[in-house]
């Protein structure tokens, strides 16, 4: 039997995780790319590494998407029959105040992976796979509920560089003939979710607040919508579209959407407490610009890949509360404060 390779960019993130342990189970060479740091962040699949009694699952490299020759090394070396793009300054707000960076990483960082990509498998004359990470927030101010050919009317730096990406990767599919597909991802959540994204700022805190560990949560715009699925599921999508006869753009999306007000009320609830009671809202996490309102439209997919979420949005609510009342748990015990930074 032919083992498959994949490289997963971002692996360390939160997709990058559960798609790493995905691939794991399906038997595949999995290899990931990190960015070097002044400590190692690689809690999200810590248990994919060594251990005291176990081989590593996965093996890492250092490369970077704002670096092309590091690009090129790894995939030289690797030899992927599959490469997962998940790697990106990922974070809306902060492209506000880092937007010069944030389109190198999110969007040039893509051309790079392409040029890398086309260049080894010219030399090689091997198909290697590319799946980019796009996002629901490339259509910004269109109305919902939105679909792959719904317009993109991106409302962000962030944005407009996953748009930038959503295009080089069509591009480079009709030019060259590549298997290069973008997955359009509207918002997903987890446990292992970034703790300055308003889930699980919200779900942390409301634990916290239980523990007594903290009183207050400040907050931006309540009123905006969200259709938040759950990572775990997400991940599964990924893996699907890469394996469809033809490489295509999927929309993955559980086709429901409250506002932060109701997840709010979903997380605080099964916390036991009146979210009213608790919330601030703070003009300074407000964006320059806002996309109101997502929802999408995953029927493509449930129709050419089979695919469907799996979790409720109140399951996921319950999900994280739940782990984060363990972390609080620890927190309060050891005195150990994590996931500190700015909101
Ligand atoms: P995440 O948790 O923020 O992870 C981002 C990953 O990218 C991390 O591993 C990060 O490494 C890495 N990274 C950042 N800059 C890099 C660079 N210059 N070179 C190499 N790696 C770099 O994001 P996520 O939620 O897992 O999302 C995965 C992808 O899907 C991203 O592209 C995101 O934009 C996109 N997306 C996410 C959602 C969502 O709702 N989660 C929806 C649509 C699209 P460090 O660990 O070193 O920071
Ligand atoms: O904001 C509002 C905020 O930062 C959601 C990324 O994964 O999904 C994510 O982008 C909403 C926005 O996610 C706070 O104004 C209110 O309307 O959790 P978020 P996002 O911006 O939707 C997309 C699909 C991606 O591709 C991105 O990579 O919540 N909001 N108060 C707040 N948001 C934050 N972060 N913090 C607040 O205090």
């Amino acid at each position: 039997m032919n083992q498959k390779t994949a490289l997963i960019t971002g692996v360390t993130g939160q997709d990058g995780s559960y798609l790493a342990e995905l691939l794991v189970a399906k038997g595949y060479a999995v290899h990931g790319i990190v960015r070097r740091s002044s400590v190692p962040h690689t809690e999200r699949i810590a248990a994919l590494l060594a251990g005291r009694d176990r081989p590593a699952r996965i093996t890492l490299h250092h490369a970077d998407l704002s670096d092309a020759n590091s690009l090129r090394h790894v995939i030289d070396q690797v030899a992927p029959d599959e490469v997962y793009n998940l790697a990106a300054q990922s974070h809306v707000r902060v492209s506000f105040d880092q937007p010069e960076y944030t389109v190198d990483v999110t969007g040039t960082g893509v051309l790079r992976l392409l040029e890398a990509i086309r260049n080894y498998a010219a030399h090689t004359r091997r198909e290697v796979r590319l799946y980019q990470a796009g996002s629901s927030e490339m259509f910004g101010s269109a109305a919902p509920p939105q679909s792959e050919t719904t317009r993109f009317q991106p409302r962000s730096p962030y944005a407009c560089a996953k748009v930038y990406a959503h295009y080089q990767v069509v591009n480079y599919r009709e030019s060259y003939g590549m298997y290069a597909c973008n997955g359009i991802l509207f918002n997903h959540e987890s446990p292992r979710r970034g703790e300055n994204f308003v889930t699980r700022k919200i779900t942390r805190a409301a634990a916290r607040i239980k523990l007594g560990l903290q009183s207050r949560l400040a907050l931006g715009n309540l009123d905006a919508r969200r259709d938040w699925g759950y990572a775990g599921d997400y991940v599964e999508a990924m893996w699907r579209i890469m394996q469809h006869p033809t490489p295509q753009d999927f929309v993955i999306a559980t086709g429901i959407t409250i506002s932060i007000r109701d997840f709010l009320a979903l997380a605080f609830e099964h916390a036991g407490l009146d979210w009213r009671a608790h919330v601030d809202t703070d003009a300074r996490l407000y964006r320059p610009a806002e996309v109101d309102e997502l929802q999408g439209d995953y029927r493509k997919a449930a129709a050419e890949l089979g695919w469907s979420p799996r979790t409720s949005v109140a399951e996921l609510a319950r999900m994280m509360v739940d782990s984060d009342l363990r972390l609080a748990q620890h927190e309060a015990a050891t005195g150990v404060v994590s996931g500190q930074g700015p909101e």
